[in-house]
């Protein structure tokens, strides 16, 4: 008898915990239906590329990759990958100012929609470092390579070693060893680091920086542009941020995780980068002197940004527009 009950308890049991794990799938089905309709709702807006500069070739070259069906990580390497190649551009990849001592060191970071990231710090004569910072991500145990170890990496995946220094940069550099003065000069010697961020159709986000840092910098010197959270953060679950100007100052008050963390509090993107200066106007005396700047992204796909300084402008790739925008910014005196 008491075997007879245990054995119909049991079943009653396997009964009971299978239409619970039916229900639990039917349930968690439905959550998915639900959280699938609210990405639809919430992206709207998507997809989406914002850049910082106006860098109108990068952007148009990340929107047609997503166009082909690719990844937004993707989209922001191919995008960037544009400016980075650019010998005119001297500010990122090939014909990047020099430091002082007349190397040109490139910085560049990618996260993507799982929080990943990857970095290269202070590498020589390699054009796309943000290529190498993907792979970095991908393809080592580690997050981030500096230097010689990072060109050694990018030669074991493939890159071909070149000289960045172009005739135009080398001329600027002798230039200013005439005088040597270091005076940062508000948007021309911080000028032009790409940091895009990119949201697919499907409301992933991801983003990348890639710069060759300060003109005329101290040998060995590394910004914000590749270091996570100042730079560059992404959490695809909030959005995203991502800083130019001058990297000391986004360093000190970790920019653009300020910036994240202030949309996950409710603010909107240009609230959060309004925010984020006014932390560097409020704690830094000297900022007549120099220029930062954000972009972000929240998950609805709205952009947003912000500046100390006039000067800084944006390009925006959204809804098959591609445009530049001059932000609002501080210092209106
Ligand atoms: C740096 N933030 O290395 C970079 C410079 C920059 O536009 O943004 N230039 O400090």
């Amino acid at each position: 008898m008491k075997r007879r009950k245990f054995i119909q308890n049991a079943a009653l049991g396997t009964v009971g915990a299978s239409t619970l794990a039916s229900a639990l799938v039917a349930c968690s089905d439905t959550e998915k239906k639900t959280k699938a309709a609210a990405i639809d709702t919430q992206n709207k807006n998507a997809p989406v590329v914002i850049a910082t500069w106006d860098v109108k070739d990068a952007t148009a070259a990340a929107w047609q990759s997503l166009e082909k069906g690719n990844s937004a990580l993707q989209a922001v390497i191919d995008g960037c990958g544009v400016e980075e190649a650019n010998a005119d551009g001297q500010s990122v990849g090939i014909g990047g100012l020099p430091d002082r001592d007349g190397r040109v060191t490139l910085d560049a970071c990618v996260m993507n929609e799982h929080g990943d990231y990857g970095a290269v710090l202070c590498m020589e004569n390699i054009k796309h470092p943000i290529a190498v910072a993907k792979m970095v991500m991908e393809d080592t145990p580690h997050v981030i390579l500096a230097g010689v170890g990072a060109e050694q990496f990018a030669v074991s995946k493939g890159f071909k070693r070149e000289n960045l220094l172009t005739e135009a940069s080398k001329s600027g550099w002798e230039e200013w060893k005439k005088t040597a003065q270091y005076e940062p000069i508000i948007n021309i010697e911080n000028h032009d680091t790409i940091g895009m961020l990119v949201m697919d159709k499907n409301g992933t986000i991801s983003g990348g920086c890639t710069t060759s840092g300060l003109a005329f910098k101290m040998a060995g010197r590394v910004g914000d542009s590749a270091v996570i959270g100042s730079g560059l953060f992404v959490d695809n679950e909030i959005g995203a941020c991502t800083a130019t100007g001058l990297g000391e100052e986004v360093l000190k008050t970790v920019g653009s995780y300020l910036v994240v963390e202030l949309m996950r509090q409710g603010k909107s993107p240009d609230q959060a980068c309004k925010e984020a200066v006014m932390r560097i106007v409020n704690k830094s005396k000297n900022y007549k002197n120099f220029q930062v700047g954000y972009i972000a992204l929240n998950k609805k796909g709205e952009t947003g940004s912000y500046s100390i300084h006039d000067g800084f402008v944006t390009t925006t790739y959204k809804n098959g527009i591609n445009e530049t925008k001059k932000p609002e910014y501080f210092d209106k005196l």
